[in-house]
């Protein structure tokens, strides 16, 4: 059986997993997830009947990995492309990521309470046959604070975790050794690229990877964060385009 990913379009958690596989050639057969609708042949895939789930999830000949870090790490174990994981880095790699996860953390928290605010953002967020029935925007929003809540998302201090998260990549790629044009975080490109990347996702969504609506694309960008950070949004750009091949 062809490899299989289960992953929201939207998502940034999802096109890291996404874009480590396709940078490596590894094959697959993309599995469109929609929160919550999805859930019941999730738990059936996973064998996990309670417990939180999430996407990506990659199911594999040999079991399922239900996380973006082992999806990447599969990828770089299989297929040929870049190295992703450069012998010696990985535990940097891994603190770059758990940055990664305090920053969409953050920002998932700050861009869902616009969504929910927006009642074209709530119904681009549901599959299109379900978008005309009456009560769509409500069900929407039902799936969103259920996520919110899932996640332990707080009303509170989400602006300036993501500040801290944002000056911490600034200051690691003013000190990164890299000679390359646009700079990657380490010497060469690799996943660590990838994930931080991804954080810049909710401060201005980039113009390819992710598969996101109008409106939704409104409300993931932060118009004042975005203005404290065009070095970034300038430098996530760059790496897209030279290393993010069309999937
Ligand atoms: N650590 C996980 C986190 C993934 C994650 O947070 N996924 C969320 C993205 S919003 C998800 O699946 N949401 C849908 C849901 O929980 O129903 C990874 O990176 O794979």
């Amino acid at each position: 059986m062809p490899n299989q990913l289960l992953a929201i379009s939207y998502s940034p958690w999802s096109e890291r997993a996404r874009w480590a596989l396709q940078s490596r050639g590894v094959a697959f057969t993309l599995r469109p997830y929609s929160p919550l609708l999805g859930e019941p042949e999730l738990r059936w895939q996973l064998k996990q009947w309670s417990g939180p789930v999430s996407v990506p999830v990659l199911l594999t000949d040999s079991g399922a990995l239900a996380d973006s870090w082992r999806i990447a790490q599969f990828a770089a174990a299989h297929g040929e492309g870049p190295t992703l994981f450069p012998a010696g880095q990985e535990r940097a790699i891994a603190a770059w990521n758990a940055e990664s996860e305090r920053g969409l953390a953050a920002g998932r928290a700050l861009s869902l309470a616009r969504v929910l605010r927006e009642p074209a953002a709530l119904k681009e967020m549901l599959p299109k046959t379900l978008r005309a029935i009456p009560g769509a925007a409500q069900i929407a929003a039902a799936g969103v604070k259920r996520t919110l809540a899932k996640y332990g998302a707080t009303a509170q201090g989400n602006a300036e975790v993501l500040a801290d998260v944002l000056n911490g990549l600034r200051r690691d790629l003013a000190q990164s050794p890299s000679q390359a044009e646009p700079r990657t975080l380490l010497a060469e490109f690799s996943y660590a690229d990838i994930t931080m990347t991804q954080v810049l996702a909710f401060v201005m969504p980039p113009a390819s990877g992710l598969k996101i609506g109008r409106a939704n694309r409104a409300a993931f960008t932060d118009a004042q964060i975005a203005a404290q950070y065009p070095d970034l949004l300038a430098w996530r750009d760059a790496i897209y385009a030279k290393y993010r091949a069309a999937g």
